[in-house]
């Protein structure tokens, strides 16, 4: 099945969700330069997510979405005003939305869990989860164990709903490689991060331009919430801590705020620097529609340069 008959977006490429980062003005963006654009929940209240949809519908007519956070502490809200607001569609991650999902279909949603193993992949679809985000720990944020290569085909082996691939992915041969897996769209965060209409702070766009291939980690793993940042000095007195065996406590005091920090104030030397492993690739800040166009046609040049070549 193709993604773009499920929701009517020119490019079956979906926006990750990127707490305090993807607004209102910026899922429009996306959705406006023809990929589906998302509204992140994490770091925000109902009321200003309320606020972020109806700047949304303001700014563009097609499709876009929210990404439901569910470890924010007003889930339960933000859930019933996805219900309200007829969001067309939902996404969600960093746990299970499985009690929302029959109200969230109820009026119409299309609902796509992100998921980061197979035995929730399973769930959601009992559920009724339209399709499912597999999601590789390539990618930024909180992450789970397996990569893109051996979750995608192992959760399209479980489940009969599309499946879209995640982590990793910034370039047309990585989403190439995402179809080759049996993906039937993608979902990228970290390079459009790099764009120009993102609203984060220059230093945090330089300093993704300036990483290399290794240039992040993992933190919290000793705290079941494992998060991919860029390498900085928080992330190294992070990890040194955890080696420590360090408590929860004294880990979340060098992290409070990280993120925001980060976005806001562009201090990415104590900041939380969200990105994928795919930093190492990124090397100019571009428009979100140039940075689209090129995934998809370099994708669709890839895959019919290989399917004549193989064997
Ligand atoms: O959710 C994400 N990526 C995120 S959320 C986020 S906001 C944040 N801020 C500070 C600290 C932590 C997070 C930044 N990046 N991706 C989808 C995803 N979901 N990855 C992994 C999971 C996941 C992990 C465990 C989903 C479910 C789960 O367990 C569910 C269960 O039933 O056990």
């Amino acid at each position: 099945m193709k993604l773009q008959d499920l929701i009517p977006i020119k490019y079956p490429i979906i926006q990750g969700g990127m707490a305090n980062i993807a607004t209102g003005e910026f899922a429009a963006a996306v959705s406006n330069a023809g990929g589906l654009g998302l509204i992140a929940s994490g770091g925000m209240d109902h009321i200003k997510i309320k606020e972020e949809i109806d700047k949304c519908r303001k700014l563009t007519d097609k499709p876009f979405g929210v990404n439901l956070m569910l470890m924010n502490p007003d889930v339960d809200a933000i859930a019933e005003l996805l219900y309200e607001e007829k969001i067309a569609v939902i996404t969600t991650g960093a746990g299970n939305p499985g009690k929302y999902l029959s109200r969230w279909k109820e009026q119409g949603s299309i609902v796509i869990p992100v998921v980061a193993s197979v035995a929730l992949a399973k769930k959601m679809v009992q559920l009724g989860a339209d399709a499912i985000i597999a999601e590789g720990g390539e990618s930024g944020g909180h992450v789970g164990d397996m990569t893109t290569m051996t979750l995608v085909p192992q959760v399209i082996a479980a489940v009969d709903v599309p499946v879209i691939a995640a982590g990793g992915i910034a370039n047309g041969n990585q989403m190439a490689a995402a179809y080759a897996l049996g993906a039937c769209g993608v979902q990228v965060g970290t390079c459009l991060l790099v764009s120009e209409e993102c609203p984060i702070h220059i230093n945090y766009k330089n300093a993704l331009l300036k990483a290399k291939d290794n240039g992040t980690t993992v933190t919290g793993r000793s705290q079941g919430a494992p998060v991919r940042i860029l390498k900085n000095q928080m992330a190294r007195q992070y990890l040194k801590l955890e080696k420590e065996g360090a408590d929860k406590m004294e880990l979340e005091k060098i992290t409070l705020g990280g993120l925001r920090r980060a976005v806001f104030d562009g201090d990415v030397t104590t900041g939380s620097v969200m990105a994928g492993q795919v930093c190492g690739q990124l090397d100019e800040i571009r428009p979100i529609a140039e940075i689209l166009e090129q995934l998809y046609n370099d994708a669709k040049a890839r895959l019919d340069e290989i399917s004549g070549s193989m064997l």
